[in-house]
C-alpha cells in the first residue's frame, strides 16, 4: 500500500486547520485516524493530523493519504525539518488577507527544504474585502500552481488536495512504500 504524506504549511491563521476540517467532512466515511490538538483560542498548538484512505482514479490503486499541518509557533520550529523531510507534497496556504511579504516569510521556511515541484499554493480567503489580487499571487509564485479558495466555505479545498496528490504521484521518490 502506498502512503502519501501531504503537509499544509502557511502563516498562523491562514486556514490550514480549516482545510483539514472540510476534508474530514468530505471524506468522513474514509477517515480512519485523526490526531488533533488545539489551544482554547482555537489555534493549533502541536500538529493536526488527518489520515484518509481512498481509491485513486489516477492509477486505480488504493492510496493512504496522510495530511498534516505545521504548527505556527516558532517554538515548534525544531520539528520542521522532520516534517518537511518526509512529505510527498506540500500545500502552501496563502492568506489573501495579509500582504505578500508576510506570506513569503512563511514560504521561505519551506523553500530550501522542499523542492519547488512538490509545492502547490492555495490562495485562501478569496472572500475577504481587499484580498490580495490573484494575479499578484500568481506572479509571486511563478511556476507553481495557484488554486483560489475559500476554505471556510469548502471552496477550492478538494481541488487543492487533488493537485497535491497529482504532484505527489508524479514524483515517485516522494512516495513512501509501506508494504
Ligand atoms: N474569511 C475567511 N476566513 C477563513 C477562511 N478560511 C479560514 N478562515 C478563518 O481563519 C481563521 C484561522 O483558520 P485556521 O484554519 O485555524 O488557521 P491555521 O492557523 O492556518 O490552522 C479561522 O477563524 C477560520 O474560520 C476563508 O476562506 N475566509
Ligand atoms: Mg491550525
Amino acid at each position: 500500500m502506498r502512503e502519501l504524506r501531504i503537509l499544509y504549511h502557511g502563516l498562523g491563521m491562514a486556514g490550514k486547520t480549516t482545510n483539514l476540517e472540510r476534508l474530514k467532512e468530505i471524506y468522513k466515511d474514509r477517515v480512519y485516524d485523526r490526531i488533533h490538538q488545539q489551544t482554547t483560542e482555537g489555534r493549533t498548538v502541536y500538529l493536526d493530523m488527518l489520515m484518509l484512505k481512498f481509491h485513486t482514479s489516477v492509477q486505480s490503486s488504493d492510496v493512504i493519504v496522510s495530511l498534516f499541518t505545521t504548527p505556527g509557533q516558532r517554538r515548534f520550529s525544531i520539528l520542521r525539518p522532520w516534517l518537511f523531510g518526509y512529505t510527498s507534497s506540500v500545500v502552501f496556504v496563502f492568506d489573501s488577507s495579509r500582504d505578500i511579504q508576510e506570506n513569503m516569510e512563511s514560504f521561505y521556511e519551506i523553500k530550501n527544504t522542499v523542492s519547488v515541484n512538490k509545492i502547490v499554493v492555495q490562495a485562501n480567503k478569496r472572500d475577504v474585502p481587499n484580498a490580495i489580487p490573484l494575479e499578484d499571487i500568481k506572479e509571486a509564485f511563478k511556476g507553481i500552481p495557484v488554486i483560489p479558495a475559500v476554505a471556510k466555505d469548502g471552496i477550492g479545498v478538494l481541488e487543492t488536495l487533488r493537485e497535491a496528490i497529482k504532484i505527489a504521484l508524479s514524483d515517485e521518490e516522494g512516495v513512501v512504500r509501506t508494504s
